[in-house]
């Protein structure tokens, strides 16, 4: 027994520091099990046959594989340390038998010696949470989640050198999880004016975002204390400036603070996510954004990492976001724990790639330092998302220090995965045979895949960036109204013949002034030479606006690789049915960011391997016990809610999601979720009275029927939860990306309009 622990253990360092210890090859006995898997080409009927004939009973087919039985043996010791070879060959030798095996457990050992030595790498007592850095799975019906951060710690990288700052409302450097990694020269207070960025402490705890955000790249490793940063070893500094009013130059002091010293920006925040703004840097933070590519990290150029919005809700579309928008940022989406878009995400062309974090009421979240020295396993919203990412691309500069800003997007574009977010609506594949979704640009961020492609000795630097602009000259204002459709085709030759000819597209912009009577019914589509389409601008209902576009720069990632020679085409629509609707497109051009020749990794395609699929199938061959015993474990996977005792009482959250999945669902989780949030302010499980629940409840019912009468989403402008988001944004305009919704929720809770 002592013995096998060791060896777990010893396991455990050996995938991070190599201790030399025997390999997971060299692990305890096999067990075997009473059960073979069997290749049957005739089929189930032959399955059974033989299962009658042979004394087994047959367990059904192995997950989705055709023609492949289990077999449980009837007269075998259920578990054995030596195989039934003779068993084995009855079976293999019938006729009807193409292949058979007898389980051991391999499988399940594999899985609990990655898992246990996974848990058991360090003793910070939250790691065990952290399910999107190994596997933690509960139910294997689950996919297998990670952002396949372990095989790049185990090669060592684990963030050294590298610096990164939080640009947000300050963070709590003393906190002791991030303290030894702490870097006061990435660290300012804009909202202050001082070098100290610590948070100002309220009773909401309001100013509790930047360090959870600092905590996810940076929490300290093996310290006992909350969990393990995604590079752990890297420097984090805090930005504050969020906390007070943001103007265009605390912007750009932030975004361009200490540009040689600092390697990576996360930012968090943007334009309401209302749904009705359209609204970009100003020409400072542009400035900024464009001297940090240029000079900073010593002229290979600034990481700027923003999180993509959470106006899904509202309609929100990151297209109207100036800063997710820019070519300068890598803009990250979202995705839960069951490899689906949140609810709170927005769609764009702009969206690079996508990390994990919170999705509905039942999901886990995101694990970081919070407030007051305390830990979170409750770290939401596309804001969690993009400090992993953050942390994931300090891994790729300790491998590669040269990387410059486009490499670095480069390597997201090529090594993101689409597999692990398949099963979403709206995935289409490029002219260069790349995959993308609005919902989550090139995919899920692969930590090992990005930092292997890296790698110092292989990696060839993109070549020079080059830009083409493409515009008509003779292009006269076209008129554009209810119900109708303005299609402008672009012939280019992308500037062929001169010193910026474009062979190969990074980054496409179309800049455009659109006049309209009611901005949110446009809709705008980019169909590129290799017939690619985009949608540059979907509806967004709440946005009535009679503003419309003024040269406004509609970007899209998702021609990446492709070649722009041929003709373009321009589509502007408008289905609302609003026929009072008008306006005109005064103006266009399209502006092509690329390079003259195609960057070396480009030069064999990009191959998609199936990511966790290959690792989920062998699910299939786990006992199917394993299935029923799952669901009656205790709901570790989810944060355990308080059991509410409504009259009708939306009892534990498994029930809901196994049943139904309508938007009225989702709606009621998220209100449960604010609830509880309300009930249980701090992690600590204090009591709650019969009578504050009681309240609560009522306050519930009455917040749920209100919401039940919420109008369909067209007329969506009288919606009180709507309004609830209006008035929370005017009182606090401009704030970071997280809680808005959970806040809005609770006023509508607390009864107020
Ligand atoms: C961090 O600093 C604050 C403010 O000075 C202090 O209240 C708190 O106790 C410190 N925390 C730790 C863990 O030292
Ligand atoms: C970075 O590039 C410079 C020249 O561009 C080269 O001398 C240096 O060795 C490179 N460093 C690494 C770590 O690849
Ligand atoms: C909630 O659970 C109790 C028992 O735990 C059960 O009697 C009741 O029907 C459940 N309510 C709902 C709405 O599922
Ligand atoms: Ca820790
Ligand atoms: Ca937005």
């Amino acid at each position: 027994m002592a013995g096998g622990a060791w060896a777990l253990r010893c396991v455990a360092w050996a995938l991070l520091w190599g201790c030399g210890a025997p390999g997971p090859g060299t692990g305890p006995q096999r067990q075997f099990v009473n059960q073979w898997a069997a290749e049957v080409p005739g089929g189930p009927g032959a399955a059974r046959a033989i299962a009658d004939e042979l004394g087994y009973d047959l367990l059904g087919q192995i997950g989705s594989l055709e023609n492949h039985y289990l077999f449980l043996h009837k007269n075998h010791q259920r578990r054995s340390r030596r195989s039934a070879v003779h068993i084995t060959k009855r079976l293999s030798d019938d006729d009807r038998v193409s292949w058979a095996e007898q389980q051991y457990e391999k499988q399940r050992s594999k899985r609990s010696v990655l898992r246990d030595s996974a848990n058991n790498l360090f003793n910070d007592p939250m790691w065990t949470q952290q399910w999107y850095l190994q596997d933690t799975r509960m139910t294997p019906t689950l996919p297998k989640l990670d952002l396949h951060v372990l095989p790049v710690w185990q090669k060592g990288i684990t963030g050294k050198g590298v610096v990164i700052t939080v640009l947000d409302d300050g963070l709590e450097w003393n906190h002791t999880d991030i303290y030894a990694n702490y870097d006061p020269d990435a660290s300012y207070d804009f909202n202050d004016n001082d070098h100290d960025p610590f948070p100002r402490y309220d009773l909401t705890n309001e100013n509790k975002h930047g360090t959870r955000c600092a905590g996810e790249i940076a929490m300290q490793a093996n310290n006992k204390k909350c969990g393990v940063g995604v590079a752990f070893d890297s420097k984090v500094g805090g930005i504050r400036m969020l906390d007070g009013i943001v103007t265009d130059a605390i912007e750009a002091s932030s975004i361009g603070f200490n540009p040689d010293h600092v390697d990576i920006y996360s930012a968090s925040w943007g334009p309401n996510d209302d749904g009705k703004t359209v609204e970009g840097p100003g020409r400072l933070a542009q400035k900024a954004f464009e001297y940090g590519i240029k000079q900073g990290r010593k002229g290979k150029g600034s990481i700027f990492v923003w999180a993509s919005g959470n106006g899904g809700r509202q309609g929100d579309n990151c297209d109207c976001d100036g800063y997710t928008d820019s070519i300068y940022t890598i803009s990250i989406s979202s995705a839960s724990q069951q490899g689906l878009s949140p609810w709170y995400a927005e769609k764009c062309s702009s969206t690079l790639a996508t990390a994990y974090s919170s999705g509905d009421y039942t999901d886990q979240r995101i694990t970081s330092a919070d407030l007051h020295n305390e830990c979170t396993v409750t770290h939401t919203g596309t804001s969690a998302s993009a400090p992993l990412a953050a942390g994931i691309f300090a891994l790729a500069l300790e491998a590669n220090p040269n990387l410059t800003w486009r490499d670095m997007q480069h390597l997201v574009v090529w090594t993101s995965e689409y597999d692990p977010l398949a099963l979403n609506p709206g995935w289409k594949k490029n002219g260069a045979g790349l995959m993308v979704n609005s919902r989550f640009g090139f995919g899920l961020l692969n930590a090992k895949a990005l930092v292997d492609l890296a790698d110092r000795s292989t990696w060839r630097a993109v070549p020079e960036k080059k830009v083409c602009i493409v515009r008509d000259k003779t292009f006269e204002p076209r008129a554009l109204r209810a119900n109708g459709e303005v299609t402008i085709e672009i012939p280019t030759t992308a500037c062929e013949g001169q010193e910026n000819v474009i062979t190969s597209l990074e980054h496409v912009q179309l800049e455009a002034t659109i006049e309209y009577s009611r901005r949110g019914d446009l809709h705008v589509t980019l169909t590129s030479a290799s017939g690619t389409s985009t949608v540059l601008l979907a509806e967004r209902e709440r946005d009535t606006s009679p503003n419309g576009f003024k040269n406004w720069d509609f970007m899209s990632v998702h021609t990446w690789g492709e070649n722009p020679v041929g003709t373009w085409t321009l589509r502007i629509t408008d289905m609302s049915g609003r026929i009072q609707n008008q306006g005109r497109i005064v103006n266009w051009r399209l502006i092509l960011h690329g390079t003259s020749s195609q960057p070396e990794h480009m030069k064999n395609p990009r191959v998609y391997t199936s990511y966790n699929t290959v690792q989920n199938d062998r699910r299939g061959v786990e006992r199917m016990t394993d299935l029923a015993e799952d669901e009656t474990t205790p709901d570790t996977l989810s944060e355990t809610p308080p059991v509410s005792e409504g009259p009708n009482g939306y009892n534990s959250s498994r029930a809901d999601k196994l049943t139904e999945q309508t938007p009225l669902d989702v709606i009621r989780r998220i209100l449960q979720n604010a609830l509880n949030k309300q009930m249980v302010p701090n992690r600590a499980p204090k009591k709650t009275s019969k009578e504050e629940l009681r309240i609560l409840h009522r306050l519930f019912y009455q917040a749920l029927e209100r919401l039940n009468k919420l109008s369909p989403i067209r007329d969506s402008e009288d919606s009180l939860y709507g309004d609830d988001v209006d008035v929370f944004y005017n009182t606090k305009p401009y704030k970071h990306r997280d809680d808005l919704l959970r806040q809005a929720l609770l006023n509508i809770l607390n009864g107020r309009n």
